[in-house]
C-alpha cells in the first residue's frame, strides 16, 4: 500500500492518484493526457482551488527518466503537503487561491514499471523501432530543441538516444501538446530528476546565454539557498550546458523557447555516493528540502504574475 517514505510502484501510484483526487475533490481534479507506448494512462493533477474561471498555471513533471526514482516520490509528496498545508500554511493557500499547479506525477510509465520488473537503471520510455533490437529512447532528448544536435546519440542502443523524430515518444507528443495547449497560462515549467543536486535552467541545447539569465539565475540561487537552510544539502545552479553538460532536445529548454519563462530542472539528492539507488530514509529529507525550493520558485513566480 501506498507511503510517502518508500517508493512505490506504478500500480500504488495509480490507486493512489485515484483516491487522493477523490478524497480531495474541492483542490485536485484529475485527467489523462493520453496513454505511453504500452498502453497506460498519463494522469495528470491539477491542484487548486476552483475559482469559477482559467487560473494561471505551474506545470510539473516528475519520472522523466525511469531510474531517478527519488523523482517519483517527490511529485506524491509535493501533492501530500499541498492538500494538507492548504489552509494553513499562508504560501500554499494563497498559490493554490490564485494559480492551479499541473502535476504529472510519472511521465515515463512504462520506463518505471521496467525499472521495478527488469532493470533498476533503466532510463528511457520503452518503444519499439523497426529495424534495432535496442528499445526507447530518452524522452529527454526527443523535444523539439536543437534536437539531436548536441549530447544526445543517433543509436537506438544508446541511453541518451534522441528518438526516431522529434516527439517521436509518444509520453513526450502528450506533454507537449498539453503544454502547447495551456501555453497562454502555464507561467512556470519545473521538471524534476535526480541526481547531482543541481538546479538547471536553459540553456542546455546551446551555450548561448537565456534572454532572461539573469532573473533565471537570481531566482535559482535564492532557491538553492532556501533548500539548504534545512539540512545544509548543497546546490548548485546555472544553465544546463556549462552546469552539467550540453545536451539537446531537453523539456526544460524546449518549454522556454515557447514561452515559459521560469524553466527549471531540478537534480535531486545525492552527489552520487548512491546515486539512483537513494535510501528510502532519504525520501522525507529530500522532499521536505525540495518543498522549499519549489514553493519559493511558485511565489516568486505568483509575486511576478
Ligand atoms: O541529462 C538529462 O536529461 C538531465 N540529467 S539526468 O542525469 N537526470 O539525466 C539534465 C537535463 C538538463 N536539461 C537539458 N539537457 N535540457
Ligand atoms: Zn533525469
Ligand atoms: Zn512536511
Amino acid at each position: 500500500s501506498h507511503d510517502y517514505t518508500k517508493y512505490n510502484n506504478w500500480n500504488t501510484i495509480q490507486d493512489w492518484v485515484i483516491s487522493i483526487t477523490s478524497a480531495n475533490p474541492t483542490l485536485i481534479s484529475r485527467t489523462t493526457i493520453g496513454n505511453t507506448y504500452e498502453g497506460r494512462p498519463m494522469h495528470l493533477l491539477k491542484i487548486g482551488k476552483s475559482s469559477g474561471s482559467t487560473k494561471p498555471a505551474i506545470f510539473m513533471d516528475c519520472g522523466i527518466h525511469a531510474r531517478e526514482w527519488i523523482s517519483h516520490a517527490f511529485c506524491q509528496w509535493f501533492i501530500k503537503e499541498a492538500v494538507s498545508t492548504y489552509g494553513s500554511d499562508p504560501k500554499i493557500t494563497s498559490l493554490l487561491d490564485q494559480m492551479d499547479v499541473f502535476v504529472l506525477p510519472v511521465f515515463n510509465v512504462d520506463g518505471y514499471v521496467y525499472s521495478w520488473t527488469n532493470n533498476r537503471m533503466w532510463r528511457k520510455t520503452r518503444s519499439k523501432k523497426s529495424g534495432s533490437s535496442c528499445v526507447g529512447a530518452d524522452p529527454n532528448r526527443n523535444f523539439d530543441a536543437g534536437w539531436c544536435t548536441l549530447g544526445a546519440s543517433n543509436s537506438p542502443c544508446s541511453d541518451t538516444y534522441c528518438g526516431a523524430s522529434v516527439e517521436s515518444e509518444i509520453e513526450v507528443k502528450n506533454v507537449a501538446n498539453f503544454i502547447r495547449q495551456n501555453r497562454s497560462i502555464i507561467k512556470a515549467y519545473l521538471t524534476i530528476h535526480s541526481y547531482s543536486q543541481l538546479l538547471l535552467f536553459p540553456y542546455s541545447y546551446k551555450y548561448g546565454l537565456a534572454a532572461d539569465h539573469s532573473e533565471l539565475l537570481s531566482v535559482a540561487e535564492a532557491a538553492s539557498q532556501v533548500l539548504g537552510s534545512l539540512y545544509g544539502t548543497k546546490y548548485t545552479s546555472g544553465p544546463g550546458a556549462t552546469t552539467i553538460y550540453p545536451a539537446s532536445g531537453g523539456s526544460d529548454d524546449w518549454a522556454y523557447d515557447l514561452g515559459v519563462k521560469y524553466a527549471y530542472t531540478f537534480e535531486l539528492r545525492d552527489t552520487g555516493y548512491y546515486g539512483f539507488l537513494l535510501p528510502e530514509s532519504q525520501i522525507k529529507p529530500t522532499c521536505e528540502e525540495t518543498m522549499l525550493a519549489v514553493k519559493y520558485i511558485a511565489a516568486y513566480v505568483q509575486k511576478n504574475l
